[in-house]
């Protein structure tokens, strides 16, 4: 069969380019009800049953058959078992994948992870204090989106962070288990590993049950059941983000080789049908040469099945008047992964807002941020980047205010707090204001 990857030609030049740009971009998170209602289910049947919910959903939805939630646990010695029989190779990327993202992440660390305070002039000290959360849980999904990356991506920053408890859910259907998974687990970290997934796994770990902990916060992408269970228990747990499919949107100036960048835009195309990939660039004949690289390289790939339906459904080629109308126009796309192909990236740097992820010049490939250049690669999809940050350590940290008030500072506190309390008619607020100041 061949496959045809036909990116919209638009041009924002062309009377109809709001509309058609508007068509290209809609996307819809909402899942549907059925769905809805089945997660419900299995949320309160976990709640109540516990582990002989969570195998019983395991034996039915994973086709994996289990006695006790002990079998479905992966021990220590399993993780490591599983980096040792891996390629050299493979051991070599992943421990230097895992060694580069650390170092991104303790820096990221420092520099906005860090408690901090100050003595106002009637040394009262005011003041933050960072701690890590204690336990998290993180998803990793099974099947053709089980990304080893991912495990170091969401395990590492925790790990920085300083969690001291990071559980691990999996689903392996029929029982088998993705070695580069577990060896991922294993280099970044993680304290405990079972082998579940969809709703009933975030169930177990935002419910707790005789075997799995109760986490205080759940990470990681799942499909609509594992987004509808992440967003239901939002509250009694704290979660990261609902990932959309991924994106790329490549600014070029048109002096990167133009199967370079076909290449980026394949790389996320071929996650997922939905996935989009988008080329803003002033030059048409540079677009054309792009087309002509898609058109020449997808019967190469693997994936060009996916990357075939992604490019055609949600791809674009956007001609745009200059460079300054392209960056305005990616800050209103704000994409998970924005590329500045050009010849002097730091010149649009400073135009360019909203984007989870910013690839300067020609030779930062996204694709090596989505393994090892030490970024997270978990970021907001779907123009969430207008509001949202990636994955990072301040994500398994959270701060709580410190407050000294000396005597001093209590004479003068102490008048402007009654003042208040008085005006909202609480009186008991008002006096322990005043016991403290001096007569
Ligand atoms: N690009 C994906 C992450 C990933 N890529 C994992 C390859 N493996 C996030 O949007
Ligand atoms: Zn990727």
């Amino acid at each position: 069969m061949e496959f045809v990857a036909a990116p919209a030609r638009l041009s924002t030049a062309d009377a109809q380019f709001e509309h058609d740009f508007a068509q290209r971009l809609h996307w819809s998170a909402d899942t549907d009800a059925a769905i809805e209602q089945r997660v419900a289910d299995i949320l309160a049947d976990v709640q109540k049953r516990g582990d002989a919910a969570v195998l019983d959903y395991t034996a039915r939805f994973d086709g994996l058959q289990a006695d006790s939630m002990q079998a479905l646990e992966l021990r220590k010695d399993e993780l490591k078992a599983a980096f040792d029989g891996l390629p050299a190779e493979q051991r070599e990327a992943l421990e230097s994948a895992a060694r580069r993202v650390r170092s991104y992440h303790e820096a990221q660390k420092k520099a906005n992870g860090e408690s901090w305070s100050y003595r106002d002039e009637d040394g009262t000290l005011l003041g933050q204090k960072v701690t890590p959360l204690d336990r998290v849980g993180i998803y990793v999904p099974g099947g053709k989106a089980a990304y080893p990356s991912s495990v170091l991506m969401n395990a590492i920053p925790a790990h920085v962070a300083g969690v001291e408890d990071i559980i691990m859910v999996v689903p392996t259907p029929q029982g088998v288990k993705n070695p580069l998974v577990l060896a991922a687990a294993y280099v970044a970290g993680v304290h405990r590993a079972f082998t579940i997934g969809g709703a009933q796994a975030v169930a177990a770990l935002a419910y707790g049950t005789a075997t799995v902990p109760k986490v205080d916060k759940i990470t990681g992408p799942g499909n609509a059941y594992v987004a509808s269970a992440k967003k239901r228990v939002f509250g009694l747990v704290g979660i990261d983000m609902i990932a959309g499919p991924s994106e790329i949107l490549v600014l070029a100036d048109g002096t990167t080789p133009p199967d370079w960048v076909a290449m980026d835009l394949f790389s996320q195309a071929e996650h997922d049908e939905l996935a989009q990939s988008i080329l803003l660039c002033p030059d048409a004949a540079y677009l054309d040469a792009v087309q002509r690289e898609i058109d020449r390289l997808l019967p190469e790939m693997p994936r060009k099945a996916i990357i075939a339906k992604s490019l055609s459904d949600r791809g674009a080629l956007i001609l745009t008047r200059n460079m300054e109308e392209a960056c305005a126009l990616s800050n209103r796309i704000a994409p998970e992964h924005l590329e500045v192909s050009a010849r002097d990236p730091q010149q649009w740097e400073p135009l360019l807002k909203h984007a989870g992820a910013i690839f300067l010049g020609a030779y930062t490939s996204e694709s090596l941020g989505d393994y090892c250049a030490g970024p997270n690669h978990v970021l907001p999809t779907s123009g969430t980047a207008r509001f949202s940050s990636p994955l990072g350590v301040y994500d398994f940290q959270k701060r709580s205010s410190l407050i000294e008030v000396s005597e001093a500072g209590a004479q003068v506190l102490g008048k402007t707090a009654a003042v208040l309390a008085y005006g909202e008619g609480l009186q008991g607020h008002a006096r322990a204001a005043e016991m403290r100041i001096k007569r």
